[in-house]
């Protein structure tokens, strides 16, 4: 088969395939022949007729069933793949396309995975509701912070921070993506005293805390550092989930931890920052809630990272959207974010979702304590139908918070 081979507008792709959107640019042949090309090399060909070739493989070609101005909509028969495999998906459909000399710029936008892939993954062991069962929080988002610095706090330290967020009104206090077992605060004692912090914070204010655990890792280490938090009494894990990779996350998923799996995507924007080329944010929350995180971070659109509004209500789509069944993952809004930005976050996220904030809490002007307290009043605010600057009036950390960064 020659790349133009596998363009067929007419074919009406089944239910059991597994379907990809691109936005294609050639280099600088006929558009066709590329688009064919993306089709080929992402499933059974190569860029030259194959003596090889037999009659019964003609079925197990992708098919680029429609283009319309620089996108293109390829079905590719579910033979193709491995089931429960998603790198052996992930090789096939955004593997070797992104290198092709002969594709200027090429970006998948969307997958949609057929029932039996989807029913070959676990999927979120928790969900949104039942992450609303473990930390007995309703109607409301969940209002978090990063510990600050990101490294370099002491064991102590770190813990104490934490228990003051905590005090402060956080339900959350998560390690920061970067943060693992330096010598300067050491997983296992880090762990132990940062979950006696948040008992203390849990029964002086009778609310749940709970305490996302950074576990990254090398698989085994991983395995052993799960298995640790579990055996502290633990609820949560946080995995930087395209560090480690799409198997060590389903092996950590596979593996049956009691713990609720925070993802975090760190270094994600090297895919999904160009428009043009690259892999969307919405395919890899489609894969990250397949293969079975529980909540995961999907931009702002008001604070410090790059996503449009358009563009994070995508991603949330992507956690919550109806999917053969699979549960929906809770939306995490993340980065410099501060007490003023709730509103608007609340009105893109609603109530399902994470809101958290780092320097927006330990950089408030008395301290953590109050600055988690601001959080927690603008989340109330918004509930109650105030706006921000009507409920600061007589609600001092709010009103410190909004001075600060100007948001009054
Ligand atoms: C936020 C954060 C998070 C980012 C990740 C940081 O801290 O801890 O890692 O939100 O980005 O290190 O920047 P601040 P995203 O609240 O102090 O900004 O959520 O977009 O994946
Ligand atoms: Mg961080």
């Amino acid at each position: 088969m020659r790349y133009i081979d596998f363009i067929d507008r007419d074919y009406e792709p089944r239910e059991t395939d597994l379907l990809c959107r691109f936005r294609l640019e050639p280099l600088d042949q006929p558009f066709d022949v590329i688009a064919g090309g993306v089709a080929a090399e992402s499933s059974v060909g190569t860029w030259t007729e194959l003596s090889t070739e037999k009659p019964y493989m003609a079925d197990k070609a992708a098919k680029v069933y429609r283009i319309e101005g620089d996108v293109i909509d390829i079905a590719y028969p579910i033979e193709l793949f491995e089931p429960g495999n998603m790198p052996n998906v992930l090789s096939s459909v955004a593997g070797n396309v992104f290198g092709l000399e002969d594709v200027r710029n090429l970006r998948l936008n969307d997958i949609t995975f057929p029932e039996e892939l989807v029913k070959s993954f676990k999927g979120p062991r928790y969900g949104i509701k039942e992450v609303r069962d473990v930390t007995r929080i309703k109607g409301r988002p969940l209002v978090g912070t990063i510990i600050k610095p990101k490294l370099g706090l002491n064991t102590e330290d770190h813990a104490r921070v934490a228990y003051e967020a905590w005090s402060g009104g956080c339900d959350v206090v998560k390690d920061d993506e970067n943060l693992s077992s330096q010598r300067f605060n050491p997983f296992e004692e880090r762990v132990v005293q940062t979950l006696e912090a948040g008992d203390r914070a849990e029964s002086e204010t009778g609310e749940r805390k709970v305490y996302l655990v950074n576990v990254t890792a090398e698989l085994e280490e991983m395995k052993r550092r799960a298995q640790y938090v579990e055996d502290h009494g633990g609820r949560y894990m946080m995995i930087d989930i395209l560090t480690t990779g799409w198997s060590s996350l389903q092996t950590m998923r596979d593996a049956g931890y009691k713990l609720i799996i925070h993802a975090h995507r760190a270094g994600h924007a090297a895919f999904t920052r160009s428009p043009v080329h690259g892999i969307s944010m919405v395919v890899l929350a489609r894969v990250a809630r397949l293969i079975g995180v529980d909540q995961l971070h999907v931009g702002t659109a008001v604070g410090k990272m790059s996503e449009t509004e358009e563009e994070v209500r995508a991603n949330i789509a992507a956690c919550k959207e109806p999917m053969h069944g699979v549960r929906p993952v809770l939306p995490v809004a993340s980065g410099g974010l501060h007490a003023g930005m709730v509103p608007d976050l609340m009105r893109i996220f609603g109530v399902d979702a994470v809101i958290q904030a780092g320097g927006g809490i330990h950089g408030h002007p008395d301290g953590t304590a109050k600055g988690a307290t601001a959080m927690r009043q603008a989340v109330d605010a918004v509930l109650g139908g105030y706006t921000l600057k009507e409920y600061s009036k007589d609600h001092v950390e709010l009103a410190r918070a909004l001075t600060k960064w100007k948001a009054a």
